[in-house]
């Protein structure tokens, strides 16, 4: 069971076809464009609404529950208080039902949670966090609630700070990393890109199936090999804007890159780490990424262009 958004539309079909079309509930605050998710069994369900949350865990007898809703970054600055409510009441909601009905959670948390004070560098999984953003603030204290649930409750809660994910089947909304995602649309349709983040700022990022594989990777592997759970720093590539262009440029050479810096997702962007050292994802539960700049670039636009033009 999970709510949608970026990684449930995608997480839901593969969830599918590993444990069974009839063993994965989803779930959304309204039905689903996704064609794949639509197929299967699904409840709409408010995160807000607790008593919901239960009976559909009850009626379906579900034992995992993966807590996607979010709201982003930059949305989050914008209604800091909404923010509040989905980001960490929601999970709070998610985790007493777990609580009584003995479910294990997916806790999705966020490069976010690190901020202006942290290493910048080869960011540590234990170091400084003290974000600056509304969002950083509810994903921290999210990694605090789902580890005091797991050392009070024995409640299974485990969880990724996922990076900007890239997908070129859905698209991220409200988040400070989502240029890495509308650069590809522009390139191909336009042939030109206005970033709103300057030439410089480096952020970690990931390629969709590689957050699939993470999650779901994370979620099987036996606790007794877990010394973190709330949440593990994962990585895969790290870039700017620049860089990107550069890639893009070796299979569409005319492509121009010109700039209209957004001073609110600038400022987040230059409180987050420039790469982060992942070596315990690595050693405790054997993570290990697909894709790097190259390869994902190369897939994304061979999967884009049959998208936008067959
Ligand atoms: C955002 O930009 O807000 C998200 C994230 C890094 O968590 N993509």
């Amino acid at each position: 069971m999970g709510a949608l958004g970026q990684i449930g539309s995608e997480l839901t079909p593969k969830l599918r076809s590993i444990y069974g079309e009839d063993n994965v509930i989803a779930s959304d605050i309204r039905t689903p464009n996704y064609s794949r998710t639509n197929e299967g069994r699904f409840e709409i369900h408010d995160c807000m609404d607790i008593k919901k949350t239960a009976s559909i865990v009850k009626k379906h007898k579900i034992g995992l529950i993966y807590n996607l809703p979010a709201i982003l970054s930059a949305t989050a600055e914008k209604y800091p208080q909404r923010a509040f409510e989905i980001n960490l009441l929601g999970l709070y909601n998610t985790l007493e039902v777990a609580r009584e009905y003995k479910c294990a959670v997916f806790n999705p948390s966020t490069i976010g949670v690190f901020g202006d004070t942290t290493p910048k560098k080869n960011t540590p999984q234990d170091t400084i966090m003290r974000p600056s953003t509304m969002y950083g603030v509810t994903k921290v204290s999210g990694e605090l609630l789902g580890d005091y649930y797991y050392s009070r409750y024995n409640v299974d809660v485990r969880g990724v700070r996922f990076p900007g994910i890239i997908s070129s089947d859905t698209l991220p909304g409200g988040g400070t990393t989502d240029y890495a995602v509308e650069i590809f649309y522009k390139a191909l349709k336009k042939k030109k890109y206005t970033s709103y983040l300057k030439a410089g700022t480096y952020l970690d990022m990931m390629y969709m199936p590689d957050a699939i594989k993470a999650t779901i990777n994370l979620m099987e592997i036996e606790s007794a090999h877990l010394k973190h759970r709330n949440a593990f720093n994962v990585a895969s590539m790290c870039f700017d804007v620049e860089e990107l262009a550069a890639e893009i440029r070796k299979h569409i050479p005319e492509f121009i890159l010109s700039y209209k810096i957004d001073p609110v997702r600038q400022k987040i962007a230059d409180s987050w780490p420039d790469g982060l050292d992942d070596s315990e994802a690595r050693d405790q539960w054997n993570w290990e990424p697909s894709y790097n700049l190259e390869s994902m670039t190369a897939d994304m636009l061979s999967k884009l262009k049959s998208k936008l033009w067959h």
